[in-house]
């Protein structure tokens, strides 16, 4: 499936500070495999520019905002990440750029499948096929 949402997390926490939790198969929806986090992204850089065959995340900024644009093959969507009770989870066959960084925006994103380069789809025409052609 192609499709892409926002998930609310619950914060967890006290008069000590906040915590949010995420659990494979419960408030993250698969089986998480992969962690990684980018950080330092340098001011007006996109990100990105690429879509996979296979794979579902879950990006957050846990510190700090970007924005994702978001492209099925038909329509567009610009999504800010800015909260880090706000995952985006991305599945399947979406073209993704990210933008906008804040100077101390970390993203952290979790994934269903270790890294694979043979899953990146990094030419805009290759995908407006594979969509088609699905
Ligand atoms: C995505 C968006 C949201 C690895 O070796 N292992 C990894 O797990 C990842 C994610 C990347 N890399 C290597 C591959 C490149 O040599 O790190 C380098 C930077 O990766 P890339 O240019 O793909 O980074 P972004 O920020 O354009 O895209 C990343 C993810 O790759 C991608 O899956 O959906 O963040």
């Amino acid at each position: 499936m192609n499709s892409y949402k926002l998930i609310s997390f619950k914060t967890l926490g006290d008069e000590r500070g906040s915590l949010i939790a995420l659990e494979a198969d419960y408030n993250a929806p698969f089986h998480i495999q992969r962690v990684y986090y980018i950080f330092d992204t340098k001011n007006g850089v996109v990100r990105g520019s690429h879509a996979h065959i296979d794979l579902k995340q879950i990006a957050i900024a846990v510190k700090g905002s970007c924005v994702f644009v978001l492209d099925d093959g038909i329509t567009k969507e610009e999504i800010l990440l800015d909260n880090p009770n706000k995952g985006l989870f991305i599945e399947g066959l979406i073209w993704r750029d990210m933008k906008n960084f804040s100077e101390d925006c970390v993203l952290l994103v979790v994934a269903n499948k270790h890294y694979d380069e043979t899953d990146y789809i990094r030419d805009y025409n290759k995908f407006l096929q594979k969509v088609k052609n699905v």
